[in-house]
Parts: C-alpha cells; structure tokens; sequence
C-alpha cells in the first residue's frame, strides 16, 4: 500500500510535462470556483456567460485530473482524454461567442454554425490523430478538413457574423473583448495544430524534422491560456459593459 501510494503521488523534479499537468488541473478548477461565484455579482444578461465559462473550465479540471494521473503512469500523450475534453470545450466556446453578441441580435442559427465547425475541426483532427498509420496522406487529409472548420470559426471572429455584430452592438466593452477573444482563437488556437504537425506524418515532422515529444507541455500551457483566460475576457466583457 505504502509503495502504490509513493508510485502515485511521485512527480518527477524535472518533467515539466507532470508539472503542468498538476498546475493545470489546479488553475482550472480554482477558475471555475472564481466564475462560479462571480456569476452571482454581474448584471443578469451576462450569468448565462459566467456560467458557461465556469463550465469549459470545470469539464477541464476533470478530464485534467484524469490526464495527469493517466501521464504519470504511463508516460504517453492522453490523446482520447484530450480529444473528450476539446470536443465539450470547445462548442463552449463558440456558444460564448453566441451569447455575447446576443442582445446585438445573433440569432441560434450563428450558434449552431460555430458548434458545427469546431466539432469537424475536432473529430477530424481525432482521425487524423488516433488512427494515424504514420503516413503523410493520412496526416494531411484529416489535418486539411480540420483546418476546414477552424479556418471558418476564425474567419466569423473576426470578419464574419461575430465580428459584424460586436460591431453593431455599439458596446465598447463587447467591441474590444470579441476582438481580444478573436485573437485567442487566432494565436491561442493554433498551438494545436503546430502540435498536431509535428507528429509522425505531419509537415513538420516529415518537414523539418520536429517531433512531438514535448507536445503535452505546450498543450497545457495553451489550454489554461484558452480556457482560463478565455473566461476572464468573458468575465471583463460583464463587469466592464455599461449596458
Ligand atoms: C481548450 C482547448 C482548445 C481551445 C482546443 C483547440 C483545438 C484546436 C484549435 C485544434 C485544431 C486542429 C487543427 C486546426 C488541425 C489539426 C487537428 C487539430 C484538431 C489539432
């Protein structure tokens, strides 16, 4: 019993991978604690928002808790619990999307589109992933139709739908917040795929000759900057509005 234990709770002094994972899974459920809570302090038409960003955070902190201990143990990318997690997470998102360009009239049509692409963009990124034979072909074709469906949230945050209606919103606060959120989606999202192209079979794999030995590392770093600050912008979009 003694040894089990001592085999569970040992994090390795240098394997930043263990670390954020731990880290990770703490700064995901202390955030959803905060939106949680907070949601009771802002105006009504915002809750629903607070909450939502409560919830990626929170359905983060689990699927992390299993994460990390699944890394300890094993030491190999916790690729489906990765994907389970995304494929709730990231739709969240997109509904944040929806909800705050709500009262500037996004109609559930907007909602529904945004949920449609990211969950292409994830299942074909799992495809391509999960059942990869290591070949170009296989890594390329599922890497393309994921792009299909990320390319399109990209292109609705900041030119298309969502873009036009934080602009017609004339709220200062919604203005500057899709932008800073759009810039998420741009900078924040495109870890992922970077990683995903350095596996076997990806461009840069194959390319230049990178690999994806240290890809967990900078997954958890771009999820708690994706989730957790994610939610804080939603968060400032709340408290900061005047409407
Ligand atoms: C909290 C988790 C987030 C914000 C995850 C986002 C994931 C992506 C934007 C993944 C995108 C991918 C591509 C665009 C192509 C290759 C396959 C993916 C799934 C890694």
């Amino acid at each position: 019993m003694k040894n089990l234990l001592a085999e569970i709770i040992n994090i390795p002094v240098d394997d930043p991978i263990a670390f954020t994972f731990f880290t990770g899974y703490m700064a995901m459920l202390a955030a959803s604690v905060f939106f949680f809570v907070e949601r009771g302090s802002v105006e009504g038409k915002w809750k629903l928002s607070l909450l939502v960003s409560g919830l990626i955070t929170g359905i983060a902190a689990v699927h992390y808790y299993y994460m990390r201990d699944y890394y300890l143990a094993t030491g190999m990318t916790p690729t489906a619990l990765r994907y389970i997690d995304w494929t709730l997470t990231v739709p969240l998102m997109c509904v944040e999307f929806y909800l705050l360009t709500k009262a500037a009239g996004a109609q559930k049509s907007l909602m529904w589109k945004l949920i449609l692409a990211s969950v292409l963009m994830l299942v074909a990124g799992y495809i391509g992933e999960a059942f990869t034979d290591g070949s170009t072909f296989h890594s390329v074709l599922w890497g393309v139709i994921s792009t299909v469906g990320y390319v399109y949230v990209l292109y609705t945050a900041w030119v298309g739908e969502v873009a036009q209606l934080a602009k017609n919103s004339g709220d200062p606060a919604v203005i500057k917040g899709i932008k800073t959120l759009a810039w998420f989606v741009l900078v924040g999202w495109a870890v992922y795929p970077i990683g995903y192209m350095c596996m076997p079979g990806g461009w840069l794999n194959t390319g230049l000759g990178w690999s994806a030995s240290n890809v967990d590392l900078f997954y958890n770093i771009a999820d708690a900057i994706n989730k957790i600050g994610f939610g804080l912008v939603v968060y400032g979009i709340a408290v900061s509005s005047k409407k």
